[in-house]
Formats: C-alpha cells, structure tokens, sequence
C-alpha cells in the first residue's frame, strides 16, 4: 500500500467543491487516512512548492495557496500516487480531460482546485509538512478492502 497528500486549494473552497472533490478519491476506493483544515503557514507553504522557488508564477502560486484556507489529505491504496494523479489530470483544468477532477471542474491553469504529490519521495515529504503532529494519520482497515480489492492477487 502507498500514501499520497491531496490539498484541496483555496479556490476548492471558495467554490464549494470540497465535498464533490473529496467524494472521488473515496468512491474509487482509496483509504481517508488523514484530512486537515487549515490557513497554512507561509513557511509551510514555501517549504512544500520549494522545487519551484525559481519558476515565474512561484511568487502567485505561494500568494494564492495561503489567500485561503486548504484542506489537506492522506489517502492509502495500491499505485496510490498514481492513482490519485490520473483522477486530478493534466496541470491545465482548460485542457484536463473530461471525468478527471480538473477536467469536470475547472478552467484555469493557476486555479487548479487540486494538488497531488507527484512521487514517492514528494509524498513523503510533503505528508510530513501537512501531517507533522502526532495522531494525524491514522491506519484503520476499512471493512470492504477485500472487496476493493481481490484478496489473493492484490491483498496477501
Ligand atoms: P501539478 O500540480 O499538476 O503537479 P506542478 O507541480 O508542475 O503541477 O505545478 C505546481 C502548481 O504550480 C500547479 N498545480 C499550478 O497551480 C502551478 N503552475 C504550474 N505551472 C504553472 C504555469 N506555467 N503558470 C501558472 N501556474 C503554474
């Protein structure tokens, strides 16, 4: 099983897409194992978009992740970095194919309602920027896993 972090932007917020975002990621079967409401510190911000500090739109893109409140989120499955990147699709919601999360709710380029973490080691770090206190994850066995799942392929 993989862990991944999902941050619902500021602007899922503003337009009341927590709940349609949120329902995707577990209707596909993946595992809630941790899920925050903040305003995100500036340092916590900048730490996790680090990779672009020298990118042109980083000043916008750090100014627009703390206009707001974000929600974070942990999800476990199998392949669940990837997983979870097909469901968000293409950076750009304009040209995000139709049935991902991108492609079914937005328009914009910078306004993209949904981070995702793009890789084992940005997942880890960025799960321990957003989930660094004790008790933020939780492991717990949902009942239907060996319905999700096929128990002597994919769960032994
Ligand atoms: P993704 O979130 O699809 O993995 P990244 O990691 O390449 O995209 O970029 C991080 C975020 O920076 C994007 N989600 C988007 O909000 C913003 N971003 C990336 N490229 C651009 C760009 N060319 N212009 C404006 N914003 C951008």
């Amino acid at each position: 099983m993989e862990r991944t972090l999902v941050l619902l932007k500021p602007d899922a917020l503003q337009r009341h897409l927590v709940g349609p975002i949120l329902s995707r990621f577990e209707q596909k079967g993946l595992k809630l194992a941790g899920l925050k409401m903040r305003s995100f510190p500036l340092e916590t911000i900048q730490r996790h978009y680090s990779d672009h500090a020298d990118k042109p739109f980083y000043g916008n893109l750090v100014s627009f992740m703390t206009s707001g409140p974000v929600v974070a989120m942990a999800f476990d499955g199998k392949d669940a970095i990837k997983v979870v990147r097909t469901l968000v699709g293409a950076t750009n919601a304009r040209e995000a194919a139709p049935g991902t999360i991108r492609g079914d709710y937005g328009m914009s380029f910078s306004n993209n309602m949904v981070h995702a973490s793009d890789g084992p080691e940005a997942a880890e770090k960025e799960l321990g920027l957003f989930f660094a206190e004790a008790g933020d994850l939780i492991d717990w066995e949902p009942i239907d896993l060996g319905w999700t799942y096929n128990v002597e392929e994919e769960l032994s």
